[in-house]
């Protein structure tokens, strides 16, 4: 893969078919309310061929839930005088594609000798419309060299698509006319109901395909096929629109209306609307790198990843560990969102930032199910949240290394910080926007019902006169059924805190709503002061004379390994050691204590980080451990005025684009993307807001000359410029 240094487009110049998987991933486009890998139109065996949809799940074993993967709307079979095109025949005499950012389009320019010795031109371009997110678009130019003949297209939907063999789709209906043809179908558990069509438009200069219908069940396709001459240009052009009955109740009746639209579509214009609307997100959201076209194109890469998976119209969805590129984690949500995505998300378009956070909001009856399934008291959210908000962790999966056995899955159980993590990220909503309607809609809500259940899980040790937290796992997963984790047990008292301040900022400013508030959760007196107490008494492991925090009870009793450190070791620790072996150490797959001092840099002094970050840092499995490390790593070791900052972001950086640890293909890692705008923000240029003001405090890698960006502080554009001298 060679990288265009001007900074916006993603350039393969040669097909290597090992590396597909990892090259669909990267090539996905979106709108926010689908996401369609970067396969060819005209597919290639083995490929991981997927479009997801928002808020499509539909239920399957073990994972309980994923989301399904639509009829493919991108297929075009194309035939050359009578010779079907495919890259896994043929001679390749030349491949380019691109994916450019600035206007989010996928683009391919292919040079094909077919097995008979005939050689064509085709180039494809392809987008998913951001000015109206039901509407997807590929166009095809195909020019014969040296030979004339017919040029066949044929494409249709598809609706045998599976999820790695799972069917999700039953068959309700279709129809061929025309130059159209539709599909209905329903996800066979949830019964979401899908209608989905197409035009197409295949021509030569002034001359139009003959069009054959083919009302193939579950596939409708229209084929339209052209003689042409050497040198001639058969140009096909697919619109494919789509509604889902999330969208309304009749999505039949909003597809036929947008088909009907389309007859009069053209090409250019249509796009030209797309590309106006992805100005709009970029003038809000680039960051412009000057000196390292690398980290520039990288950085502009994660946030086209975030862009494209962002709802901007629906406020009952979220965004997946893996995004809507692939099928990790099948679609489920996770803190990686509220902590990693979601700042990018509050600072350039805090609207989305709201829909995200209103579907925690919305979700709020399955967290408090799983509290009250638990024993608590308030909203618990699910480690792994889905289309209901109930916890979709699977228990057990397969042995990676031996199918025969079963892993049990323990944070769908014990990793509970991801209720403190959801009512942090409302809260800081609110200091960057000052958006009071919302806090008091919505973030209120949650954050209070979130205290509440703190402060029903925390355990009283009478003999050390403390309240604890026993039996969990922290953001370090390497280590599991802990007690007393820093980083859960200082986030639970921040919540308890943060709500009591809440609830002073509601009596004293919106009585009237805190009175309705206080009725409708059945707060009493007597609750807030338990918070109070809770508050004071909880344990956090801190030596004032080491200043280190202890990752959790015996932490440091565990085995020092240098393990970590080995430099030509070529997987995880945890790999090398088996589960219970790493567990036995104090590697860390990811910050943790670290990952506490970043979130809440007003807690500890300048000399408590310094002495956990020497701690923890040579203790964490940078290279093979979490992805959601490095960027956070970056951000503290900027805190720290640790020159390898620049290291742990290009870690972060690179972690999709070349595929660092081997598994890009099963789709982007949402939360490294996230955290390298958080790096670049608030770790190389040491942005800071005050509730006032901001400043920053540079500390730009030296190849950077320039480093610009724009963030909302108070609904207020802001920008930051920074030259390095
Ligand atoms: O949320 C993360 C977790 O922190 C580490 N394991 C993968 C999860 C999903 O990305």
């Amino acid at each position: 893969m060679t990288i265009q240094t001007e900074g916006w487009s993603l350039i393969e110049t040669s097909f290597l078919p090992e590396q597909i998987h990892h090259s669909e991933t990267i090539f996905t486009i979106g709108n926010g309310y689908l996401g369609s890998r970067g396969v060819f139109e005209e597919a290639f065996p083995g490929e991981v061929r997927s479009t997801f949809l928002h808020g499509v799940f539909d239920d399957v074993p073990i994972v309980f839930t994923e989301l399904a993967n639509a009829p493919d709307w991108m297929e075009l079979e194309i035939f050359l005088a009578g010779e079907r095109f495919g890259l896994d025949e043929g001679t390749l005499l030349s491949f380019e594609r691109q994916l450019d950012m600035r206007t989010a389009t996928l683009h391919r320019q292919v040079r094909w000798r077919s097995p008979k010795g005939r050689t064509t031109r085709l180039t494809f371009e392809r987008f998913a419309s951001l000015e109206d997110v039901h509407l997807a678009g590929v166009r095809v130019c195909i020019t014969p060299e040296d030979y004339e003949g017919a040029i066949e297209i044929r494409s249709g939907v598809n609706g045998e698509s599976d999820n790695l063999g799972i069917k999700h789709w039953e068959w309700l209906g279709q129809a061929v006319k025309g130059h159209s043809a539709r599909l209905h179908c329903r996800t066979r558990s949830t019964r979401v109901e899908l209608a989905m069509g197409f035009l197409l438009d295949v021509t030569a200069g002034s001359r139009s395909a003959r069009i054959s219908r083919w009302d193939v069940r579950n596939h409708p396709t229209l084929a339209a096929s052209l003689s042409v001459r050497a040198g001639e240009t058969v140009t096909g052009l697919k619109w494919a629109a789509l509604y889902t009955s999330r969208d309304g109740r009749n999505p039949q009746r909003l597809l036929n209306g947008a088909l009907r639209g389309l007859q009069a579509q053209d090409w250019d214009s249509s796009h030209a609307r797309h590309v106006q609307a992805w100005q709009k997100e970029w003038d809000q959201c680039d960051i412009l790198i000057e000196g390292d076209p690398e980290a520039q194109l990288a950085v502009r890469f994660n946030l086209f990843q975030l862009l494209v998976a962002a709802p901007r119209h629906d406020s009952r969805v979220n965004i997946g560990a893996k995004t809507l590129s692939g099928y990790g984690y099948r679609g489920h949500s996770f803190w990686d969102t509220e902590i990693f995505m979601l700042p990018f998300f509050i600072y350039t378009r805090p609207e989305i930032a709201r829909n995200l956070l209103s579907y925690r909001w919305h979700n709020l009856p399955g967290a408090r199910q799983k509290a009250w399934k638990n024993g608590y008291r308030g909203a618990q959210y699910p480690w792994e949240s889905a289309g209901t908000g109930e916890e979709v962790t699977p228990t057990w999966v397969p042995n990676p290394n031996d199918r025969t056995n079963l892993i049990r899955i323990w944070t769908g159980d014990i990793e509970i910080h991801i209720t403190s993590d959801i009512a942090f990220a409302f809260w800081q909503y609110w200091k960057a926007t000052g958006d009071d309607a919302f806090l008091l809609e919505r973030g209120a809500e949650v954050i209070l019902d979130a205290a509440r259940f703190w402060a029903s899980r925390v355990e009283w040790n009478d003999t050390a006169g403390r309240f604890e937290i026993s039996d969990i796992v922290g953001p370090d997963e390497y280590h599991d059924h802990v007690s007393n984790n820093g980083y859960t047990n200082a986030m639970a008292r921040w919540n308890l805190t943060t709500a009591l301040e809440l609830v002073h900022w509601l009596r004293e400013h919106h009585p009237a709503h805190w009175n309705k508030l206080r009725g409708s959760l059945h707060l009493q007196k007597k609750e807030l002061l338990n918070w109070q107490h809770v508050i004071d008494h909880i344990y956090i492991h801190y030596d004032p004379h080491t200043k280190l925090l202890e990752q959790f009870d015996g932490y440091f009793q565990r085995e020092d390994t240098d393990l970590v450190r080995q430099a030509d070791r070529t997987e995880s620790v945890q790999a090398l050691l088996g589960i219970e072996g790493v567990s036995a150490t104090q590697v860390l797959k990811q910050p943790d204590i670290l990952m506490l001092m970043y979130l809440h840099p007003d807690m500890f002094d300048a000399e408590t980080v310094r002495a956990n970050y020497e701690y923890y840092t040579p203790r964490t499995d940078h290279t093979f451990g979490s992805s959601l490390g490095p960027s956070i790593q970056a951000i503290m070791a900027c805190r720290v005025n640790d020159p390898a900052a620049c290291e742990h972001f290009m870690r972060a950086a690179r972690a999709d684009l070349f595929d660092v640890r081997g598994n890009a293909g099963d789709g982007i890692h949402g939360a490294s993307a996230g955290g390298l705008w958080q790096a670049v923000v608030f770790g190389f240029a040491g942005l800071r807001l005050l509730p006032d003001r901001w400043e920053i405090t540079p500390r730009l890698p030296a190849n950077w000359k320039h480093l610009r960006f724009h963030f909302y502080q108070h609904g207020q554009l802001q920008t930051v410029d920074i030259r390095n001298p």
